[in-house]
């Protein structure tokens, strides 16, 4: 059959050359970049296995390994509304990565009879990458895979991880925009230009930001932003753009300034002057500034929430309706001030999961707003249909008031990337806000103090010993150690603490937050401590 080809065929082109297991995790698959080939391959024939069982929608392939260094790589599957793909087809993306050469043809057949997939409908794949130079080579065997199972493929090249969610739910629903870059941008950019006509820059809001690219895709993306702008509407200075001998999130991007909680290099040191920082694939974003002693401060993702969640209200208000309520997603590592504000400052309800974008998004889809954010800087708002609808009925019939309000939060909801986490949307977000609110970053940051807090990981014989229960928040196993942490967090007021295992490395990764950097750090020890 045909099929026998398309299997000699991966047999000497994408040979599978490692033994080493490799599963489907929070992220897709993850590791060194030569441990992909054959994997990426495969991802392609499950990509069109997955299409065609959608009935001939667009599946989505993501080449990256978003703020890992440029050694690593990666693939996930974007499923056809633009999101992550369905945590049942994990397992299947798993057992085909992993079979032989010899059993990937009997694997394929099983699992196409087992999701009942037509194999004689069309199926089409878009195809995004990073800019790693490992990623040219994965997106090659991508394409080929899919055309193996006589799929369409098409290849986007290089762009965030975001963008590539938005081209595939573009695709599949085109009142949501076109799926091309350039519709991503009149899309995004145009909704921020428009709200800025009735925002002008009030208080003490700069539009002076500066960008930490991480040298990877992100930063190359603005550039193209940057073009759209006056200096009036947004003035942007990018910095670590992936020139020759930059290297991807080396000592910069979001994923550095969060855990290292120091700044990103190369970017002159201007105290009080706002920066962003995004991470190697653009689906992260934190801001930072340092001040006149040279101290940095950290806007995280915990900040962005409610600094987007807030403004949203606001607007609400102003619409006069109480038929849409928001509410706001959090993991375990939100930090405690943050979750306090909500509640008692801003009021409004707030919900914690487990780590990892599917988790956040789909809690989120179950208000009529939901605001999701881990504090990494990954996270977007997204509207249900009811809200879309009660706003832009506000914009075409309310009284002049109400009406204003609802005009600018239909902007705000058109500048949003809702498929996924986006640093370039979520940027032009806050930069609104800001503005709208007349803020610097100093004033932003008074909002609320946060506790200090530490990140720190272990490396154990097993990490899957550890079990978690309420979001993360509690080991569940092995017996006794939540009791130990219980202990250990008692010492410290305001302390909290937890452990779990990770996702993405054999690693345990454990935080604490308390009143002073010196019993954060303290606790977080122990806790490994107690871990080990
Ligand atoms: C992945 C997740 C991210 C999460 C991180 C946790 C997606 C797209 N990305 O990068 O949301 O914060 O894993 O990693 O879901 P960990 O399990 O190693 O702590
Ligand atoms: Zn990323």
């Amino acid at each position: 059959s045909s099929l026998r080809v398309v299997y000699a065929f991966a047999r000497e082109m994408h040979p599978k050359t490692t033994d080493v297991f490799i599963q489907y995790g929070t992220a897709g698959f993850r590791t060194k970049a030569i441990l992909l080939e054959h994997v990426v391959y495969r991802m392609g024939l499950l990509a069109v296995i997955r299409s065609r069982v959608k009935n001939g929608r667009t599946i989505g392939m993501m080449i990256t390994a978003s703020h890992n260094l440029e050694p690593d790589n990666g693939v996930k599957l974007v499923d056809p509304d633009g999101e992550m793909l369905e945590e049942e087809w994990e397992a299947h993306a798993t057992k085909l990565a992993n079979v032989s050469d010899n059993d990937l043809e009997a694997t394929t057949m099983e699992i196409i009879q087992e999701v009942k997939a037509d194999m004689t409908l069309k199926a089409s794949v878009f195809i995004g990458m990073d800019t790693r130079y490992t990623s040219p080579r994965l997106a090659a065997a991508a394409a080929n895979g899919v055309i193996a199972l006589k799929g369409t493929p098409k290849e986007f090249g290089i762009v965030t991880t975001p963008m590539l969610h938005f081209f595939v739910k573009c695709r599949n629903d085109n009142s949501y925009g076109t799926p091309t870059e350039e519709g991503y941008y009149e899309k995004i950019i145009g909704a921020y230009k428009n709200m800025r006509k009735s925002l002008p820059t009030k208080g003490d809001y700069s539009p002076c930001l500066y960008v930490d690219g991480a040298n990877g895709v992100g930063g190359k993306k603005l550039k193209n932003v940057k073009k759209n702008f006056d200096e009036e509407e947004l003035e942007l200075h990018l910095f670590n753009l992936g020139g020759s001998g930059e290297k991807l999130n080396l000592g910069c991007g979001a994923d550095h300034v969060k855990v290292t909680q120091t700044p990103a290099k190369g970017i002159p040191s201007t105290p009080y002057q706002r920066i962003a920082s995004l991470d190697g694939d653009g689906d992260r974003l934190v801001y930072y500034y340092t001040d006149d002693k040279d101290k940095m401060h950290l806007l995280d993702g915990d900040r962005i929430a409610t600094l987007l969640a807030s403004y949203i209200t606001e607007l609400l208000q102003r619409c006069e309706t109480t038929e849409v309520q928001l509410g706001i997603v959090q993991t375990a590592y939100a930090n405690g001030a943050s979750t306090k504000y909500i509640t008692d400052t801003l009021k409004i309800p707030v919900q914690c999961v487990k780590t990892g974008v599917k988790h956040l998004h789909s809690a989120a889809h179950k208000y009529d707003i939901g605001v999701y954010f881990e504090a990494n800087g990954h996270g977007t708002v997204l509207y249900s249909s009811k809200a879309k609808n009660v706003i832009s009925r506000i914009a075409r019939e309310g009284d002049p008031e109400p009406r204003e309000a609802a005009k600018l939060l239909s902007q705000f909801i058109e500048m949003t990337n809702e498929t996924v986490g986006d640093a370039i949307s979520d940027l032009l977000l806050v930069e609104t806000v800001l503005c709208a609110r007349g803020i610097s970053a100093l004033q932003w940051m008074q909002l609320y103090t946060d506790l200090p807090c530490r990140q720190l990981k272990v490396t154990v014989a097993d990490r899957n010993a550890i079990q978690t229960t309420d979001a993360e928040r509690q080991c569940t196993s092995p017996e006794g150690l939540q009791q130990r942490i219980n202990e250990l967090v008692a010492k410290y007021p305001s302390g909290r603490a937890f452990a779990r295992p990770s996702g993405t490395e054999d690693i345990v990764r454990v935080y604490a937050e308390a009143e002073s950097q010196l019993e954060a750090d303290t606790l977080a020890a122990e806790v490994c401590q107690a871990v080990f």
